[in-house]
C-alpha cells in the first residue's frame, strides 16, 4: 500500500498556456513530481516514517545525512504541490489587502519585493527554489538549493517559484530570467499566498 499519492493539480494541465505549456506540466507534474512520490513511497515502506504526515517527514529528516534520500523526495513532493498552488491562470499583478501592506512594510514597496525575488531566483546557482516567506513577524525572500525548503527551517512559506531547469527549459530554454518575470507578472497566485499568512 502506498502511503503517499500525487495530489491533483489545482487547474487543467493547459491552464497556464501560453506561459507554461501543457507539455511542460506533463513532464514536470506527470513525471518529475510523480517520481518524487514514488521514490518516497519506496524509501519509507516498512519504516515508522510511513505513518507520518508528509510535513512531519520533511521536518524530522532535515539535516540527517542517513535520511537524505527520504528528505529530498519528501521535500520535493511538498515543494512541488506548493509550487502548483503558487500559480493560477490570469495570476500575477499585485496582491491586495493585508499581504500588500505586509510586503510594503517588509520590502519598502512591491517593486522592491519583485527585485529581491527575481534576484534570489536568478542567483540560485544550479537547481533550487525562490520563496516569499514569513519569519519573525516579517516577510522575507529566500532561495533554497535542490530540495531544501522553508518548511525544514521553521519558516512559513507563502509563495514559491521552482527554478530547476525542468520547470522552464521546454518553454524558455536557458532564459530563467524570462520565466521568473512571467511567474511574477502572469502566474503568481496571491490569493493562495495570503491564505498562508
Ligand atoms: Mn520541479
Amino acid at each position: 500500500m502506498s502511503a503517499f499519492s500525487l495530489p491533483p493539480l489545482p487547474w487543467p494541465d493547459n491552464a497556464l498556456e501560453p506561459h507554461i505549456s501543457a507539455r511542460t506540466i506533463g513532464f514536470h507534474y506527470g513525471k518529475h513530481h510523480q517520481t518524487y512520490v514514488d521514490n518516497l513511497n519506496k524509501l519509507v515502506a516498512g519504516t515508522p516514517l510511513a505513518a507520518l504526515a508528509l510535513e512531519d517527514i520533511v521536518k524530522q529528516t532535515a539535516g540527517q545525512a542517513d535520511k537524505a534520500g527520504v528528505f529530498n523526495n519528501a521535500a520535493q513532493v511538498w515543494n512541488h504541490t506548493f509550487f502548483w498552488n503558487s500559480m493560477k491562470p490570469n495570476g500575477g499583478g499585485r496582491p491586495a489587502g493585508k499581504l500588500a501592506k505586509a510586503i510594503d512594510e517588509s520590502f519598502g514597496s512591491f517593486d522592491a519585493f519583485k527585485t529581491a525575488f527575481t534576484d534570489a531566483a536568478l542567483t540560485q546557482f544550479g537547481s533550487g527554489w525562490a520563496w516569499l516567506i514569513a519569519e519573525g513577524g516579517k516577510l522575507k525572500v529566500v532561495k533554497t538549493p535542490n530540495a531544501d525548503t522553508p518548511l525544514a527551517r521553521g519558516q512559513k512559506a507563502l509563495l514559491t517559484c521552482d527554478v530547476w531547469e525542468h520547470a522552464y527549459y521546454l518553454n524558455y530554454q536557458n532564459r530563467r530570467k524570462d520565466f521568473v518575470a512571467v511567474f511574477l507578472d502572469k502566474l503568481a497566485n496571491w490569493e493562495f499566498a495570503v491564505k498562508q499568512l
